[in-house]
């Protein structure tokens, strides 16, 4: 878009701090390649070698933002989570550590498709004047990066970006994602009653294994989990905060090779295992044990194990939603408060069992959203306290200020109800309520199983999932295949959408939806039914479908596809 003559002019005053030279300088130095991006599911994520211009535009927005929000500080990630290393991407976090406002999403996209300097610089005097941005506030940003190599340098076009308007910024090198917005909250509350904790990176290992340790207190410890870091910052992060989780922690840590950085993700990682339902290599299990792993950049978990008679079998992030609810819902009763009630969101990815369990068993109210944390964190914000998890093992609990405070006033009047209202307060702790942490969701459910004394097995038996698969189809573009309905119906490419309905009618207890992932150039089909011949025979007739549909399929034809 570029500005119009009445912005020009109304903004022209608050232009004064925006260097041209600087500007058009720095910009020279990060050429824009012919490529149109957007700011998806979480950020721009792409081939790293695409990202030069786009994560010094990025730069630019952390910039005006933090000057929009009066100089709060603004966190930016450089990460592609759970894409294959060659990727890498960037996202925004706002100032209580939640995910970029979702209008400022479309001025990210705007930006980073500027043909020239000239649009560049005519992009930020529309956001200058159409939001008001007063450009003589501060700007602060805070900025972190995963074990990517092409981090390094993308760091750098960062940098740059940040200069354009003069920002104020701090570099923590290599974190997990969670802590970067664990990081940016505590930097927003510091000296303020909402606190958030310490801002560093100790603090952050120091609050969650502090918590931790009261909700073990006195019980007997579990086996080690078996862990499998998918050779990403997961791996040496969690090593140091064993350092502070001590004895109260037992772990053996798989899959921590980040100096070979082509093993990112690579057969191992929560979405290898959630996606292929198998082990991840390097972890040979056997029926003791209790496994978890970890997505690229650790904002994600999903725990398996196997059965006596050696079949997989995995505990997602809806099962994980299941045994939080279930274990809050309990402590709120033991404490004896009666005004705090708890709500789950899911997205259409849930396994309808898992809805099921909630709604029937649990009693709780869940809502379903669009794929993305965003969407999730802030349908969870409606409820006292609102559990949210995508089936893919991300998400987390967070607390509403009434919550906290009705918890925090709570004494109990037994020493039953006392010990409750303990564990309810050291929850609130040992969860990062800013977005959906894998090191904070790992003590979350060892937490749970410790105090119940729980197997994977117990655990797994509270609802047994339908059969389901997830597919990826490469489609030509997927940005022709719209959604509606919380991404259950497709609204184009036209007649598509009978075309599945009319096939998944033919299957018992059918379900099956298509949407264009946000993350990766793919179309996701996912499909359940009452059995799993049933189940794959549907995805895969879905996958065909959906690949020769409008001629739309690049490539070859997946062989499984029907
Ligand atoms: C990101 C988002 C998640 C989303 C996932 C897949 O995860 O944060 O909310 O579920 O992408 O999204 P899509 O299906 O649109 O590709 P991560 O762990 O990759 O940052």
């Amino acid at each position: 878009m570029l500005l119009s003559e009445q912005n020009r002019t109304s903004s022209s005053v608050n232009m004064a701090s925006v260097n041209v030279l600087s500007l058009n300088t720095l910009s020279d130095l990060h050429p824009k390649p012919d490529t149109t991006f957007t700011y998806g599911t979480a950020g721009f994520r792409m081939k790293a070698d695409l990202l030069d211009s786009v994560i010094f535009r990025t730069g630019i927005i952390a910039a005006l933002r933090s000057k929009k929000l009066g100089g709060k500080v603004i966190g930016v990630m450089i990460t592609a989570s759970h894409n294959p290393a060659a990727d890498n991407g960037v996202k925004l976090v706002d100032p209580m550590g939640e995910m970029l406002e979702g209008s400022w999403e479309a001025h990210a996209t705007a930006l980073s498709n500027a043909q020239t300097n000239e649009q560049v610089l005519d992009y930020i005097h529309v956001m200058v004047s159409s939001l008001k941005i007063d450009l003589t506030n501060p700007a602060n940003v805070v900025y972190g990066r995963d074990t990517r190599p092409s981090g390094e340098a993308l760091v750098s076009a960062l940098e740059d970006g940040l200069k354009v308007l003069g920002a104020q910024s701090t570099d923590y090198g290599i974190l997990t994602t969670p802590q970067l917005h664990y990081l940016t909250r505590c930097l927003n509350t510091v000296n303020t009653p909402e606190s958030y904790g310490e801002p560093t990176v100790e603090g952050y290992y120091k609050k969650l294994a502090a918590a931790y340790k009261v909700l073990v207190e006195g019980k007997p410890k579990l086996s080690p989990v078996i862990l499998d870091c998918a050779n990403g910052v997961g791996a040496p992060k969690f090593k140091e905060f064993m350092n502070f989780l001590g004895d109260s922690f037992a772990v053996k840590i798989v899959n921590d090779d980040i100096e070979n950085s082509s093993k990112l993700n690579l057969n191992s990682g929560a979405d290898f295992v959630k996606t292929g339902q198998r082990a991840p290599v390097g972890l040979k299990m056997t029926p003791q044990d209790r496994c978890a792993s970890f997505d690229g950049d650790a904002d994600r978990i999903v725990y398996y194990y196997m059965d006596e008679d050696n079949t997989f079998k995995l505990l997602d992030g809806d099962k994980i939603a299941g045994l939080a609810a279930m274990f809050i819902i309990d402590l709120v009763k033991a404490a004896g408060i009666d005004n705090i009630s708890v709500g789950v969101v899911q997205t259409a990815y849930a396994n309808g069992a898992s809805t099921q369990y909630l709604r029937n068993t649990l009693n709780v109210p869940v809502s379903c959203v669009s794929t993305g944390v965003k969407h999730l964190h802030h349908e969870a914000l409606k409820y006292d306290v609102g559990v949210y998890f995508e089936a893919n093992g991300h998400g987390t609990v967070v607390f509403s200020p009434t919550a906290l405070k009705t918890i925090y006033s709570t004494e109990g009047s037994s020493p039953a109800q006392a010990s409750a209202v303990r564990s309810l307060r050291a929850l609130s702790e040992v969860i990062n309520q800013t977005v959906g942490d894998a090191f904070s969701d790992l003590l979350l459910v060892e937490t749970i199983l410790t105090q119940r004394q729980w197997t994977p097995k117990i655990w797994d038996q509270a609802y047994s999932d339908l059969p389901n698969r997830l597919v990826k189809v490469v489609v030509k573009e997927r940005s022709i295949f719209k959604t509606v309905d919380a991404e259950r119906k497709l609204v184009e490419p036209a007649g598509l959408q009978d075309a599945i309905d009319a096939i998944v009618l033919k299957f018992r207890d059918g379900r099956s939806f298509v949407r264009p992932s946000g993350t990766e150039d793919v179309v996701r089909v996912y499909a359940e039914a009452a059995t799993r011949p049933e189940t794959d025979e549907l995805a895969f007739r879905i996958g065909g479908l959906v690949f020769d549909f409008n001629s739309n399929g690049s490539g070859t034809r997946p062989r499984e596809f029907i």
